[in-house]
């Protein structure tokens, strides 16, 4: 007895043996785990003094799953399926004993333990659709025999982490024991089992919920059809739900071998390898080579917003929902009025769906005071300015902020294009500037780039991050350009659609194969959701765009029911003849002749050259890593994260093919387009922007 490996560790005492596993950070199943648990099962199994086994895990959680950094390289035994047989088939009941998360491979192996306890903290869960894949130990065939295939379903589609109780109340859990008191409460239920001769409880012989579902194939049509528009071009969840399906029709071992081959298939594919990308490029946002996890970071207690718009009132919320009381200023008593509302309404919304408590709404909106006088921002710690967008007012803004608010404060621009150094130059304090570009609705959407000035300071920068984490964004440290990451490369974009509707393109001829892509709508339709008339004036309009011409005609968008496309009254888009009439005659004036853009071609147009302005946006070191450029644009522009991001994407493709056709398409580009030298390079050695260090 005691250490097997390095990893786990095996005691007895009395006629209990307590098997605990010690692999920080989350005790992930590698191959020193799998051995570690075998050979210990086996030690207590041999041992005749040992009437019992209890599973536990040392640290923050239990295990958390399959190491997910091992996949994709060769296997090494023992396999999970062998660890999982040492548990399941030992002659003595085992325990495994819960706090944190059981999640993955960890439910799994708990699934194969006789019995269940848990901490009332602990959660359980089947994340795997979030990496592209499905459990692949046996836990789509096990969990439905516990808590039933609806509730299985819903649980491997989600990925939901099921509370304690929740868990006990279905069975997943046999019984809750005391906060930190877990290793002596499962030994204590451990001596119980014994006491009470209670069975070797195997899930897998557990049948009654799978065959009584048997009779019931519409749980599935119903799921499928109820869930189709969550799940489109997804291939994970659907899998997952075969093999729920398989749990239900199948004897358990035909469940199981269906579950393993649809498994290696996700596994293999490109879908998975994507989704596993982004879950380490989603940890790696907040590693900044040049700001170490200890620098300082200052404490925020008090925020200040300039703004009471869409923005400023979004941005507000964010503080106001984890407890940090907000100081909203505005110019004028109405607009005041009417963001303090918008507020409310919002909350409002969010108590009656359930996702807050209906005493929430007034604990937060008490966390918010609306004045008109600037001063009052003299003792924030963080004042964010959510102005119009124009360098002349936002730089007065910020000479005003620079004479009012506290040394020592940081005073952030939410500007979404403009130069952070020339705003930084209104102020006499340079190094507490820095860009805090919320998206909007900036409540809802996760990203936030946290845009770093010349001079903003290294505890600037780490507090950013930090709050950015506290409020529960995604938050991309990016330097100072035009547009930053994300809109100077919806920039690109946009060009190539602006100049395919030239060529004879209707804007739903380039906006479905966007869509098809995964994207949750493209550039028009985008464009019409925003509202065309953003930046436009009906007294500087020369009806020199087609855009112009649209607001003009009063046709600016959603809003007004016509934009580039018509919309009916629940807003469902139609194509427009009169859009089409507009654009026609653009072309003939252009001096074109219209012609037919194949879908492949228009995807590439649009795609190539945000991969293209990714690529100088890492050679300007505007972007630390090819995967934060992927970060900004899963999490502000919608792009499927089973595609990996723009920079992911082109290793799909192969940065070779990249530059071949935006070389083989320059022509129609536009003068300004160039490619990128680090691009050409890389395709021409043969590279990859996820090798790149
Ligand atoms: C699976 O189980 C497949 C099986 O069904 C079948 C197989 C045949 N592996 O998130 P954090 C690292 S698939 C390796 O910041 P938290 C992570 O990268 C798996 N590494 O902590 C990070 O590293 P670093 C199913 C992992 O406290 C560090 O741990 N399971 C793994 O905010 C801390 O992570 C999942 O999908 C892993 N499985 O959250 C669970 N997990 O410090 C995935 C984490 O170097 N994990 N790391 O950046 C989680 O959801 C969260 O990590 C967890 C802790 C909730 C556990």
């Amino acid at each position: 007895m005691g250490a097997i490996n390095a990893v786990a560790n095996l005691a007895v005492e009395g006629d209990i043996a307590i098997l605990s596993i010690n692999s920080p950070p989350v005790n992930a199943l590698s191959q020193a785990v799998r051995a570690g648990i075998t050979e210990g099962m086996k030690q207590a199994v041999d041992n005749a003094a040992v009437k019992a086994v209890v599973l536990i895990c040392e640290g923050k959680t239990f295990i958390a799953g399959a190491d997910i950094t091992e996949f994709g390289k060769p296997p090494q035994g023992p396999s999970l399926f062998e660890v999982e047989d040492s548990i399941e088939n030992s002659t003595k009941p085992v325990v495994a004993a819960i706090h944190g998360t059981a999640l993955g491979g960890g439910l799994e192996v708990a699934l194969c333990c006789h019995y269940r306890v848990a901490v009332p903290s602990a959660k359980c869960g089947l994340p795997e659709v979030h990496l592209g894949l499905l459990p692949g130990a046996g836990g789509t065939q096990r969990l439905p025999r516990i808590v039933g295939p609806e509730a299985a379903l819903d649980m491997v589609t989600s990925g939901k982490h099921v509370p304690a109780k929740w868990a006990q109340s279905v069975g997943l859990v046999d019984e809750i024991v005391p906060e930190g008191e877990l290793r002596a409460s499962a030994i204590a239920f451990a001596k119980k089992v014994l006491a009470e001769n209670r069975p070797l409880k195997k899930v897998r012989d557990l049948n009654d919920k799978v065959v009584a579902a048997r009779a019931k194939p519409e749980i599935f049509a119903d799921f499928r059809k109820a869930n189709a528009r969550k799940f489109r071009g997804f291939l994970a969840p659907e899998y997952n739900i075969r093999c729920i399906e398989a749990a239900v029709n199948q004897p358990f071992d035909e469940g199981i071998k269906t579950e393993r081959k649809l498994f290696m298939e996700l596994m293999n594919g490109t879908q998975s390898a994507a989704q596993r990308y982004v879950f380490f490029a989603e940890r790696q946002i907040w590693k900044i080579p040049d700001v170490p996890e200890d620098t300082p970071t200052l404490p925020v207690k008090k925020v200040g917003v300039i703004g009471a718009g869409t923005m400023g009132g979004g941005i507000s919320m964010n503080f106001a929902n984890v407890g940090i009381p907000v100081t909203i200023v505005e110019t004028k008593q109405e607009a005041l009025d009417r963001g303090l509302g918008v507020i409310r309404k919002n909350y409002e919304k969010t108590a009656k769906s359930g996702r807050i408590k209906p005493e929430d709404v007034e604990t937060r909106m008490q966390l918010l005071t609306g004045t008109l006088d600037l001063n009052a921002l003299a003792d924030c710690d963080l004042v964010i300015e959510a102005v119009f967008e124009n360098m002349e007012i936002k730089k007065e803004v910020f000479g005003k902020l620079d004479k009012i608010v506290k040394q020592g404060a940081i005073l952030a621009s939410n500007t979404s294009y403009l130069d952070v150094n020339e705003i930084a130059s209104a102020t006499q304090r340079p190094e507490w500037v820095i860009g805090l570009h919320f998206f909007s609705p900036a409540n809802v959407m996760r990203l936030l780039e946290v845009v770093r000035g010349k001079k903003t300071s290294k505890e600037v920068v780490a507090t950013s991050m930090q709050l950015a984490k506290k409020i529960g964004k995604v938050g991309v440290l990016v330097g100072v350009c035009h547009g930053f990451v994300g809109n100077r490369m919806l920039g690109a974009r946009q060009a190539q659609a602006q100049a395919m509707i030239l060529e004879g393109a209707m804007p739903w001829d380039v906006d479905k194969p966007l869509y098809d892509f995964g994207m949750p709508m493209g550039p028009f339709a985008m464009s019409d959701l925003a509202g065309l008339d953003i930046g436009w004036s009906k007294e500087t309009s020369k009806s020199s765009t087609i855009r112009e011409v649209l607001c003009e005609m009063d046709r600016r968008g959603q809003k007004t029911g016509a934009g580039f496309y018509d919309y009916d009254a629940e807003r469902n888009a139609k194509p427009s003849p009169v859009t089409e009439k507009i654009i026609q005659d653009f072309v003939k004036k252009a001096g074109n002749t219209p012609r037919q853009i194949s879908e492949a071609e228009i995807l590439e147009r649009s795609l190539y050259p945000m991969i293209n302005e990714g690529a100088k946006i890492l050679e300007e070191g505007i972007a630390i890593r090819p995967s934060d450029i992927d970060i900004v644009w899963i999490n502000g522009y919608g792009w499927p994260v089973y595609r990996g991001g723009p920079m992911f994407y082109a290793d799909t493709v192969g940065l070779k093919t990249v530059v071949a056709k935006l070389k083989e398409y320059g022509p129609k580009m536009g003068a300004d387009f160039t490619i990128s030298p680090l691009l050409e390079k890389m395709a021409a050695e043969g590279k990859r922007f996820q090798d790149m260090k």
